[in-house]
């Protein structure tokens, strides 16, 4: 497999030189109509949708062209169990206060319960058969799934991470990535915030201490890294 280096920030992403399809994985985090479709939870929460919906397209883009090249692929979906056995008790209190009151019926079903409309990734990112679905009931990826086993079981080092919301469960993840000895790239783009300036802080957060939880590019930058150019001959 060919090896790709990014030009990133604060440094050319990964650390170690390169990265191909067989030790690097795309992280779609949680891409589901309760946090960037109409009715679902953030949305009920007040919050501007056209945020988090934002990354849709580049995402798409980049979803396209990893696949073809033979990356896997990893979504997530935040959600509880039907009976909300697994929603602490603060997490509940919190969302009531918000009037979006996880397990709450809402107009795409319960609020962030697994098989519910609202729990589902949107159809614009709807994974393949095949690509890995995690489904966690809090904000890290790691917490409480088996992610970590199937990462090391696949060989996986170098995690390109994506999804919403940037300040929440990106930065969760990406910090319990890194903990774990994960190298991280986080595409700006292809993240959001329910709040911009969230966004923003949260992604020159990875770049202090020079790159203390990974590095960022765009998702052009990306693209360009793995559809170089020919060199073009003068004269
Ligand atoms: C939140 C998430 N914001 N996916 N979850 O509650 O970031």
């Amino acid at each position: 497999m060919s090896d790709y280096q990014i030009d990133s920030t604060p440094y050319a992403w990964p650390f170690d030189g390169g990265c191909s399809a067989d030790d690097t994985a795309l992280l779609i985090i949680d891409m589901q109509t309760d946090f960037c479709g109409k009715g679902g939870y953030v949305d009920s929460m007040g919050y501007d949708i056209a945020l988090t919906r934002a990354p849709i397209e580049p995402l798409q883009r980049v979803l396209a062209c990893l696949r073809e090249r033979g990356f896997p692929v990893i979504h997530t979906r935040e959600g509880h169990r039907p009976d909300l056995s697994d929603l602490p008790a603060n997490k509940r209190w919190r969302s009531r206060r918000m009037h979006a009151e996880i397990g709450a019926a809402g107009p795409c079903g319960r609020i962030l319960v697994r098989g519910e409309p609202g729990w589902e990734i949107i159809p614009e990112l709807a994974p393949l058969p095949g690509e890995v679905i995690i489904d966690k009931p809090g904000k890290g990826s790691f917490y409480a799934t088996d992610l970590e086993l199937i990462l090391r079981s696949q060989g996986i080092r170098n995690l390109i991470i994506t999804g919403i919301t940037t300040d929440v469960c990106v930065h969760t993840t990406l910090r319990e990535a890194n903990d774990r000895g994960f190298e991280c790239l986080v595409l700006s783009d292809c993240c959001a915030a329910t709040e911009r300036h969230h966004h923003e802080a949260a992604l020159s957060m990875i770049h202090m201490q020079g790159g203390i939880f990974g590095a960022v590019a765009s998702s052009a930058t990306l693209l360009a890294a793995l559809n170089p150019q020919p060199a073009v001959r003068v004269g």
